[in-house]
């Protein structure tokens, strides 16, 4: 063990909000756990030209450090790069993105920024672990501030393959930045895999026998760290008085209707047109049922400054408003699709009323729904979990009912076959499935990435 675990993420949890997500939970605890350190990124605040300098706040041993964005920064650094031409390249939509000089320059000068002013706090028995890929380019920057110390990365969304990745203008530049990095980490082995494939045929990289990648004069590691969630803190927010209230609301409406669930952020990569297609698919095959299942979407909005979200948000109103129009009764309405969100808790309540979990979709990093659904079920009378086999927690998740979100037909019948499972293989897939997501819960997923970041080797 070294000295401070020093964090970087686009976004923080800041100081005396409520850590609502899983992640930043997870990464608090690391900081306790390595009896402090300092947690940077992103304020959340855009201001008109001028930033204001790093803003400090302690709470207990963790001290925060804020950063803002000014408006051109925020547009061509976040909207821009990171989410017209990243998040689509990442999520293998290249046909959503866009190749824009000026954004790129705004990326890589707030990668410059931030490393600088991260640079600033850092001691040299510091160890740095950098997150996602709104901060690709910090591996290089923080050298080339003259930090020599350990860095780790993770990447939360997938690795396309290379041929992908190769897309962006500027993929040499952005892998070389991580290969400054002395562990880089991702969601599934075939991220990892896509990432060595690209580093040996583009940058002409050695892997060698121990593992270590020999790229040029830099020696790094790659490897697979599949994030997860805390089931217990799950199951506990599940007998919560709120997800109680959320679900007694919910039963009294649907009353002994069975339910199907999907919980995401309004995101093209998530599937939900074809996941109310497949919906609305199974509506058309099964006569029997109409009537007797409703399918709840909570979907609420995220990036809605950039196109390809309003896009999404016009079809997914069209597709739920003409499913009802088409199938809906006095006393019965298929589709509840809410555009908002809802506390951890009432997300949990709702979890554990639900017959299905439907989770699907086009691709995906991990998918932290998918456990958090397993992990709010009860073992009596577990709901059945439809997941894409293009999520990452597909890998870990084998006993759910998988599913190519591209095809309607298939995924109406996982939905069918989800809905009239009896209840002794709803228990044995979810008894698997809840192994799985004990067994690599966010404990073990921040320690075993730290522990090989402690373990990687820095040039003397
Ligand atoms: C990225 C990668 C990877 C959703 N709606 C509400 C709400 N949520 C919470 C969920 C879950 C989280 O947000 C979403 O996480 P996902 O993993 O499903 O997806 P991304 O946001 O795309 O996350 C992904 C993840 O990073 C972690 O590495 O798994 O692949 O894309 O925790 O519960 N939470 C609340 N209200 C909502 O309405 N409170």
């Amino acid at each position: 063990m070294t000295g401070r675990l020093i964090i970087a993420s686009n976004r923080i949890a800041a100081p005396g909000a409520p850590r609502a997500g899983g992640l930043a939970v997870a990464l608090a605890d690391a900081l306790a756990e390595r009896g402090g350190g300092v947690w940077f990124g992103w304020s959340g605040e855009v201001l008109e030209r001028e930033t204001r300098g790093v803003r400090l706040f302690a709470e207990n041993n963790i001290d925060f450090a804020l950063a803002d964005l000014t408006q051109a920064e925020y547009d061509g650094y976040y909207l821009g790069y990171a989410n017209r031409a990243l998040w689509p390249v990442f999520h293998y939509r290249t046909d959503l993105a866009h190749f824009d000089e000026a954004d790129f320059a705004a990326y890589e000068a707030v990668n410059r920024r931030f490393a600088r002013l991260l640079a600033q706090f850092i001691r040299p028995d510091d160890i740095v672990w950098v997150h996602d890929y709104h901060f690709l380019l910090m591996g290089a920057e923080l050298r080339a501030s003259g930090w020599e110390g350990r860095i780790g990365f993770f990447l939360h969304i997938p690795f396309p393959a290379p041929e992908v990745f190769a897309s962006l203008p500027q993929h040499h530049r952005l892998a070389r930045s991580l290969c400054s990095f002395d562990l880089v980490g991702f969601q599934t082995e075939r991220d990892t895999a896509n990432f060595r494939r690209y580093l040996v045929e583009q940058l002409g990289a050695q892997l060698l026998d121990d593992g270590t990648i020999q790229v040029a004069d830099r020696s790094l590691r790659a490897d697979t760290f599949s994030i997860g969630v805390d089931p217990d803190d799950i199951a506990r927010a599940a007998e919560s008085d709120e997800a109680r209230s959320a679900a007694g609301r919910l039963g009294r409406i649907t009353e002994n209707r069975a339910l199907v669930i999907g919980v995401d952020r309004m995101d093209y990569s998530k599937g939900l047109p074809q996941r109310m297609e497949a919906f609305g698919r199974m509506l058309d095959d099964h006569a029997e049922l109409h009537g007797g299942v409703s399918f709840l979407q909570i979907a609420p909005p995220s990036r809605e400054a950039v196109d390809a979200y309003q896009d999404l948000r016009q079809q997914l109103d069209q597709l739920a408003g003409r499913i009802n129009a088409d199938y809906a009764d006095l006393d019965w309405m298929p589709i509840r699709y809410l555009a908002r969100s809802y506390s951890r808790d009432a997300l949990a309540g709702l979890y554990r009323l639900s017959r299905a979990g439907i989770v699907t979709p086009l691709y995906d990093g991990m998918n932290l729904v998918a456990k958090e659904f397993v992990a709010a079920q009860t073992a009596d009378d577990p709901g059945v979990l439809v997941l894409s086999e293009f999520a990452g927690a597909a890998d870990q998740l084998t006993a759910a009912l998988l599913v190519n979100p591209h095809d309607i037909a298939a995924s109406a019948d996982a939905i069918y076959r989800a809905l009239t499972m009896p209840l002794e293989e709803r228990v044995e897939r979810w008894q698997d499935m809840i192994r799985s997501v004990r067994d690599q819960d966010i404990g073990w997923w921040r320690r075993s990435f730290l522990a090989a970041l402690d373990a990687a080797v820095v040039p003397a």
